[in-house]
């Protein structure tokens, strides 16, 4: 290794970016999240962490993103990008936590000079990064800690501003595979939304034309993002954008966004004037990585297709699209969901096809849906994707169609694979293929809505002394930790018709969360209740977050 930390540089900006000394920070689920204002230091030590992370891989370029996607405003938080548009590698969570907690300047460098030594760090490669933030208004100080850390350690830079968390994965793609055979389009913004609206174009080529769809926006970036696409799209799908209020403070994710709808089962408020019934609707998140749609339907009630939804809809449509191009035998479609899936959506989609469970967070099940030639994974609150193997790119570039109907279904699937942004859930990208769908099959919400009813089910969250007394087995489906608490779970689901219910420790928020489901709706409250009675009790519960009585 020819070349050696920029220590004094370093020092005099690390100075400049103390680590508060009462905080212990973990990179979590989605990287780093926790209050915006605790997190200059983090942003810091990331500029300088994904630099290194970048030389380590011959300088390829690495993306950070800094927000904090579904939580509330305060929060903000910030995760890597590896080459491919995917998470960062599991090994390096572990450096980033490291790096994050060391108590000074000296030991952050120390922690810098045994990473760089344990991880076998060229120092004299380049170090490319590529960053952008949401609208959270934290994010701007941020940043400026963020590229402070860039500076000290002589990283060659990319601003891509304000922006979706998909696009900033995507632009981290489309930079490494720029000029190569695996290009994955121009890195430019203009770049995602051409290829996304092109593919949509081609693939509802021929279709009736549709009725608006309306977005909630959550109030976040992806009202930003959304109403460019709209403009791509014009006539071939027309958009009406709600909770696009991107610069009022407070209103981020509040009552609206496709956590609120998942997690409280109801249209937000903001919509009840706006929706009509039988149109369909969809929300983003925050940082516009997860999609949730919904209907009311005559009646004027909510009905919520969520990612297990979503999940079915799609698995159906390629596995049809598979077999009508005869391409069975050479393409397998499997699907990945975590232990939050909808009890009925595993059964329905067991039925079909291959299902696997993991433990949550978009990478355990990102590198699962790797093993399959076609692997659609999709989390329950709407955070999901379809990756195609490299291996089946090829198949259906090479293969030869032998009539009409397989040439159509051969072109769908290659579009398809344009259209879907196969880094990360895209809530956006995923909107479109849902439409895609949707018009291919004639279907409305109410038709979507029946290809399998739901078990009722509830998602609690409790607020403990401590989460990470918290430990799970068998993809988060039984607790081993704190002992004796799952055998008193497993006492009282047995209690319930169709029971099942779990708990584990959040990666994004400190709290427990509680999933339960039953055959009917008052039994899968009151057992999300009881089992969340359980945990309180067990485990200390801060008084303020006793677990209420939904009935
Ligand atoms: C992140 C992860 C998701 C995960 C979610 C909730 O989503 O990317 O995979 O499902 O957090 O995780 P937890 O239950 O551990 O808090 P997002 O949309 O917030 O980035």
């Amino acid at each position: 290794m020819s070349s050696s930390l920029p220590v004094d540089a370093i020092k005099v900006a690390s100075d400049k970016h103390p680590k508060p000394s009462d905080v212990r920070y973990q990179y979590g689920t989605a990287g780093f999240r926790t209050l915006g204002k605790l997190l200059d230091s983090v942003l810091f030590r990331v500029g300088i962490l994904a630099a290194l992370r970048s030389k380590r891989l011959d300088g390829k370029t690495i993306g950070v993103m800094v927000t904090a996607s579904h939580n509330p405003e305060p929060d903000n938080g910030v995760k890597l990008v590896d080459p491919r548009g995917e998470m960062l590698e599991a090994s390096w969570e572990a450096h980033a936590t490291t790096l994050s907690n060391a108590s000074t300047t000296d030991a952050f460098i120390e922690a810098l000079e045994t990473l760089v030594q344990t991880a076998k760090i060229d120092l004299s490669k380049p170090a490319r990064v590529v960053y952008a933030r949401d609208t959270r208004p934290s994010g701007p100080s941020l940043v400026n800690a963020l590229e402070d850390g860039f500076k000290a350690i002589g990283a060659e830079a990319r601003d891509a501003g304000v922006t979706t968390t998909p696009i900033l994965h995507y632009f981290v793609r489309a930079i490494n595979t720029k000029g190569t055979p695996y290009s994955y389009g121009e890195d430019s913004e203009e770049g995602y939304f051409t290829k996304l609206g092109q593919a949509l174009k081609k693939l509802v080529a021929g279709r009736p034309p549709v009725s608006p769809l309306l977005i909630d926006c959550a109030n976040g970036v992806g009202a930003i993002a959304a109403k460019t696409l709209a403009a791509h799209l014009g006539d071939t799908l027309p958009i009406v954008l709600e909770n696009t209020a991107i610069t009022t403070e407070g209103a981020l994710n509040n009552a609206c966004g496709a956590d609120f709808v998942k997690t409280s089962q109801k249209l937000p408020p903001s919509l009840s004037n706006v929706l009509k019934p039988g149109q369909r609707a969809c929300s983003l998140d925050g940082d516009a990585d997860r999609l949730i749609y919904f209907y009311l339907d005559e009646r004027g009630s909510f009905h919520m297709l969520d990612g297990d939804k979503i999940a079915g809809l799609v698995a159906a449509f390629i596995v049809e699209q598979v077999k009508i191009a005869g391409l069975e035998e050479q393409v397998k479609v499997g699907v990945v969901q975590t232990a939050y899936a909808n009890g009925a959506s595993t059964k329905y989609l067991q039925e079909r096809l291959p299902v696997k469970c993991v433990p949550t967070g978009v990478k355990h099940l990102h590198h699962a849906a790797e093993r399959y030639d076609v692997g659609v994974y999709f989390e329950a609150n709407g955070h999901g994707t379809v990756l195609f193997s490299d291996d089946t790119q090829a198949t259906l570039r090479d293969y030869q169609p032998s009539t009409p109907a397989q040439s159509r279904a051969l072109e769908n699937l290659v579009s398809l694979t344009e259209l879907i942004n196969q880094t990360v859930g895209d809530a956006l990208s995923d909107m479109l293929l849902v439409e895609t769908v949707l018009s291919h099959k004639s279907y409305t919400g109410v038709e979507w809505d029946s290809l399998y009813v739901d078990l009722p089910n509830r998602l609690v969250k409790v607020v403990v002394s401590d989460r990470n007394s918290f430990k799970t087995e068998d993809a988060e489906r039984r607790l081993v930790s704190p002992p004796g608490l799952q055998s008193k779970i497993d006492g009282l689901v047995n209690r319930y018709q169709g029971g099942r219910s779990f708990v584990r420790p959040s990666g994004t928020e400190d709290v427990v969360r509680v999933y339960a489901e039953a055959n009917i709706r008052t039994q899968a409250d009151e057992l999300a209740f009881r089992v969340a009675g359980l945990v309180y009790d067990e485990a200390g519960g801060d008084p303020a977050s006793r677990p209420k009585e939904f009935l």
